[in-house]
């Protein structure tokens, strides 16, 4: 058995997770503080946003430097001890690779723009002309041009040039950068945007005259793909066996990431899809772009997606599970209901007991809500300026314009988590973070979401939950049921997310393992709205 197929994986955004020394910016010694706060919960594994030099554009996504920490969290000998402290507690971390784009102010870049001839030219697209209409995912089209006249291709921001990994030499430096985090301890690595680094040939793929598209036909999923992972993957295999791989698989359909995750050529031990989250747009003006404005989901929709992956992913490995990461909004703002905690207990019990490996957002256990903006120029969004000037004139009010945007910004879950009372907010993104009971309270307290997460995560060590087969059950109307079977044991997880109520039988056959916001009787149990029921029972197989 592979470490990670009972891996429980927390997201520690380092900027907004603990900070130790009063900056107002998280760093790697707040991280080194509270990971016996980490153990306590139920999480054996660490995923740590991106703590490389970097000119923080993106927020460490563009880095200058791959083997340098940058000051902002630390200096090498503290993750040195991360890494150590981690071990000691019988825990993993994985680390997040960049593998698609550095920064401009990598020494790569800046000598590729000072020497038309250097090597380092190469490392990246450069075309005499602007040769097609792509869009970068930043806005804008992906060429920018250079003092020389040339144009670099960004698919991200335009400090963020894309490595060519057509060529050999990127492939190695990237393999190296590897081998210099997993020979210091890392147990594995997270795939930044890994769909991306094949391109198609970029002249006959659209004119450059027409207007911008975000063409990912031409730049996500691309057959060379999987050669160039594959001989990643195979270069690091032999020194580091046990390394652990889940890719950034975005928009790649269930299909294409079973693919990834082909045990003969294995590139990603697993992957995280966005798929999961297929939203309609539910606009309050029809006036003004959807882009900014409420969406919601289709639950029935959703539900056959997750079976879908749980099939597809789940016969060939381990589905990731999760509800919110560093570019999304938070669960309970974004799915529930953020003025009662039983939604968003309701939500996680229905997906962390799915089969696959859990990956937790800092700060989802205390059941942290959205960010919100007090001013625009803190919603970095391409756009929202347009956007909230147009809203201004069409009689919207600030408040509620920059809540409105501020659920829909990468922003919104990067909030700090407020450890004690007095703990400070979001100093470095500015807007406010609303407030929720503090970690060190919501760990006394048997009714919290910390403790409810505790329980949850707790009955996920078990094998019953680890490798049990999945199954949806057919439900009333409203209800949502799913059973993991395991060695003559049977789980049945109900969840109730609509109003009125769901009523669930039981004998004293059976094992009640967690139950929240739910009436109980000698033979059944009421569900109301967000009410959750867990049971086990013995199984003739
Ligand atoms: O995000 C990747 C990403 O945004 C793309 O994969 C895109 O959303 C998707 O392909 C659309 O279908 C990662 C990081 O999570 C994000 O924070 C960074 O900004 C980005 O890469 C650049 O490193
Ligand atoms: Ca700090």
């Amino acid at each position: 058995m592979n470490w990670w197929e009972a891996a429980i994986i927390y997201q520690v955004y380092p900027k907004s997770f603990a900070d130790s020394n009063g900056d107002g910016i998280g760093d790697i010694q707040g991280i080194i503080k509270h990971l016996d706060d980490l153990k306590a919960l139920g999480i054996n594994t660490l995923w740590i946003n991106p703590i490389f030099k970097s000119p923080q554009v993106d927020n460490g996504y563009d880095i200058s430097d791959y083997r340098l920490i940058d000051p902002l969290f630390g200096t090498i000998s503290d993750v040195e001890q991360l890494i150590l402290e981690v071990h000691e507690r019988d825990m993993y971390i994985i680390f997040d690779l960049v593998l698609n784009h550095t920064s401009n102010q990598h020494p790569w870049f800046k000598e590729a723009l000072q020497d038309k001839h250097s090597p380092y030219r190469d490392y990246y697209y450069f075309e005499d002309d602007k040769p097609n209409n792509w869009g970068s995912f930043f806005g804008g089209s992906v060429w920018e041009q250079v003092p020389d006249g040339s144009y670099y291709f960004h698919l991200f921001d335009k400090t963020m040039p894309d490595l060519n990994w057509t060529n050999p030499q990127v492939r190695q430096e990237m393999i190296d950068v590897a081998r210099f985090w997993a020979s210091k301890g890392v147990d594995g690595f997270r795939l930044d945007a890994f769909i991306h680094i094949a391109k198609a040939t970029f002249e006959q793929q659209g004119n450059p005259e027409d207007e911008i598209v975000i063409a990912e036909e031409y730049f996500a999923n691309l057959p060379k793909v999987h050669c160039y992972l594959n001989e990643f993957r195979e270069a690091l295999h032999k020194e580091f066996p046990h390394l652990f791989y889940v890719g950034e698989a975005a928009s790649a359909s269930s299909a294409m990431a079973r693919a990834y995750m082909h045990p003969d050529h294995r590139e990603c031990d697993s992957v995280v899809t966005f798929r999961y989250f297929n939203e309609q747009d539910a606009s309050i003006d029809t006036s003004l772009s959807p882009r900014f404005q409420p969406k919601i989901t289709d639950w029935t929709e959703f539900a056959c997606v997750m079976d879908e992956w749980q099939k597809q992913i789940g016969e060939v490995g381990y589905p990731t599970l999760y509800w919110n990461n560093h570019d999304m909004a938070r669960v309970i703002s974004r799915f529930g209901d953020e003025d009662d905690v039983n939604s968003q207990k309701a939500l996680a019990a229905l997906m962390y007991l799915k089969k696959g490996i859990p990956m937790i957002l800092y700060g989802e256990e205390l059941g942290l809500k959205d960010w919100c903006a007090t001013d625009i120029s803190q919603i970095p969004e391409d756009g929202a300026i347009d956007f909230y000037e147009q809203g201004l004139q069409c009689g919207h009010d600030k408040v509620e314009l920059l809540t409105m945007m501020s659920h829909q910004s990468r922003h919104a879950s990067r909030g700090m988590i407020p450890w004690r009372k007095d703990d400070k907010h979001t100093e470095w993104l500015g807007g406010i973070q609303p407030s929720v009971m503090p970690y060190v309270d919501q760990m006394k307290d048997e009714t919290s979401m910390w403790s409810f997460y505790h329980h949850l995560l707790t009955l996920k060590q078990l094998p019953l939950f680890t490798f049990g087969e999945y199954e949806r059950i057919s439900m009333p109307p409203d209800a949502y049921a799913y059973t993991r079977t395991y060695q003559g044991e049977r789980a049945t997880i109900y969840v109730r997310l609509n109003a009125g109520t769901t009523v669930v039988k039981y004998d004293t056959s059976m094992t009640i393992l967690l139950t929240n916001n739910i009436i109980q009787y000698p033979q059944k149990l009421i569900l109301p709205q967000y009410g959750v029921a867990i049971i086990k029972e013995k199984i003739n197989e």
